[in-house]
């Protein structure tokens, strides 16, 4: 393969992207901001998980993290020095409402407050979501998102931030990976607050929903420039090979996952056979719920890492002839493309922002001081690649954020896996920009990267022939 660092304008080939595509880094509270119990916050249901003995890998905790919550000023420049133009955060609701509702802690406000105002001033958009997993453990008391109330505190908790924010913050997530929460969290338990009960999770993921609509209309009431979208993680499916029960795997493993997402949120209803197959498990839907969820959004985010390849076993681990992360998630960039196109055919769907992509390496410092993530880079361009051979086929796509910033606290695996295109020592807090960011960096300057005479013929070729087919 030819070497991909040739730099942009003297590369005879180039993959571009519309001038109006929005470039961004993500983040979220309790992985990056530490300070965990300073200035009135609240105790989160991580910061009760990762203080019980034996559910973090090296007993690893997000105390002090990336101590972003002290480095405000720093991580900013950061930003500011790679030219991102979008920051994804998260609120911690516990720094919020201490108790998850009733009275505001101002100086919890006040974090953010400066957060936004420093990267307007740096000229970053912020896109702020509200829900990154850490509900205040006062509420994960009363039953946590079992209990439908909850549904409501997460209401006013969106209000308060739209009044002290709106002002500023535009764009709004409402939770983050709805399936994960419900399935780690409550189905396997591997995750906070660590509960195992099918039945649990599906209330929980219904709730979830419920309180996404409910924070939606919160949102807009005061700011109805306000754009408001969730973030979902998707997995595509692949069947192992063309037996029946394969191809039936992995349809139903897609709707398990997805379609108990997309389809409530963009057909206002549950997917009928896995709604059958869940039998009493189902959760309690009440009338106008439906309604509630599905309300027009401004934009849908889709978080992207891999696909899950399904036989009539279950998964399988390893694919013969593909590439591992150290996650131990297969790269599929095909598979991302694919998936693109095909929700977007099937749903009609407001326009998607790619709100996490990224892969996890054993990055090395160098004796020099830099950090040569080859890997990671070659990672995060080919899913540009495939994302912008998907923009071709129609999928209406308006931006991407690279998970991560920065190296973070990588929940139940603790700092023992590296996301991000900063390196952070966790001893001293020292940051690095890896290639993979200066890489990144030259993308946004450029409006895309050089590529090879094949990619760009492509490219060339899908926009052809879609013209074609009009
Ligand atoms: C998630 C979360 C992130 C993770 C990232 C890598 O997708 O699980 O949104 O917080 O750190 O996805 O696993």
């Amino acid at each position: 393969m030819a070497d991909k660092d040739v730099s942009f304008p003297t590369a005879e080939y180039c993959v571009t992207f519309p001038r109006n595509f929005l470039w961004g880094a993500a983040t979220a509270a309790y992985q990056i901001e530490g300070a965990w119990n300073e200035d009135g916050k609240g105790e989160s249901i991580w910061d009760r998980f990762s203080h019980t003995e034996g559910t973090i890998l090296n007993s690893d905790t997000g105390d002090v993290a990336c101590d972003h919550y002290h480095r405000l000023d720093k991580d900013i420049a950061l930003m500011k020095e790679l030219g991102i133009r979008a920051y994804r955060f998260s609120i911690s609701w516990p720094r919020i409402f201490p108790d998850g509702k009733g009275l505001v802690n101002l100086a919890g406000l006040d974090f953010y407050n400066r957060l936004v105002d420093k990267l307007l001033e740096a000229q970053i958009q912020p896109f702020a979501t509200l829900y990154h997993w850490d509900l205040p453990q006062p509420l994960q008391d009363i039953g946590g998102w079992s209990n439908r109330e909850v549904s409501s505190y997460f209401c006013d908790y969106a209000a308060v931030l739209s009044k002290h924010l709106g002002d500023r913050v535009r764009n709004w997530v409402t939770i983050n990976e709805p399936w994960v929460i419900a399935n780690i969290g409550h189905r396997d338990g591997l995750m906070a607050p660590g509960i195992k009960s099918q039945k649990t999770s599906l209330q929980v993921a219904h709730h979830l929903l419920v309180a996404h609509g409910k924070a939606t209309q919160a949102l807009r009431a005061d700011n109805p420039s306000a754009r408001v979208g969730i973030a979902l993680d998707m997995r595509p499916t692949a069947p192992a090979s063309d037996s029946p029960e394969d191809v039936e795997a992995a349809r139903k493993t897609w709707t398990r996952e997805a379609r108990w997402y997309l389809d409530p949120l963009f057909k206002a209803y549950y997917p009928p056979d896995i709604w059958t197959e869940y039998g009493e498990n189902a959760p309690i839907v009440k009338p106008r719920d439906m309604s509630l969820i599905s309300q027009n959004l401004d934009f849908l985010g889709i978080n992207y890492y891999t696909r899950t390849v399904c036989s009539k076993d279950g998964p399988v681990e390893r694919i013969p002839g593909s590439e591992y992360t150290e996650m131990n998630w297969e790269i599929a960039p095909e598979a991302f493309c694919k998936m693109l196109i095909e929700i977007s055919h099937e749903y009609n769907l407001p326009p998607i922002y790619i709100t996490e992509n990224g892969a996890a390496f054993n990055d090395v410092v160098t004796t020099e001081g830099t950090v040569e993530d080859t890997n990671r880079r070659d990672y995060m361009r080919d899913h540009l690649l495939q994302a912008r051979i998907a923009m071709e086929e129609g999928v209406n796509l308006a931006g991407y954020f690279v998970w991560s910033l920065l190296d973070n606290f990588e929940w139940a695996f603790g700092y023992s896996k590296r996301f991000g295109i900063i390196h952070v020592d966790f001893k001293t807090q020292d940051r690095i920009i890896k290639k993979s960011g200066h890489w990144f960096s030259s993308v946004i300057k450029n409006y895309g990267f050089a590529s090879e005479k094949a990619e760009h013929e492509r490219i060339t070729a899908v926009s052809a022939n879609r013209a074609d087919r009009r």
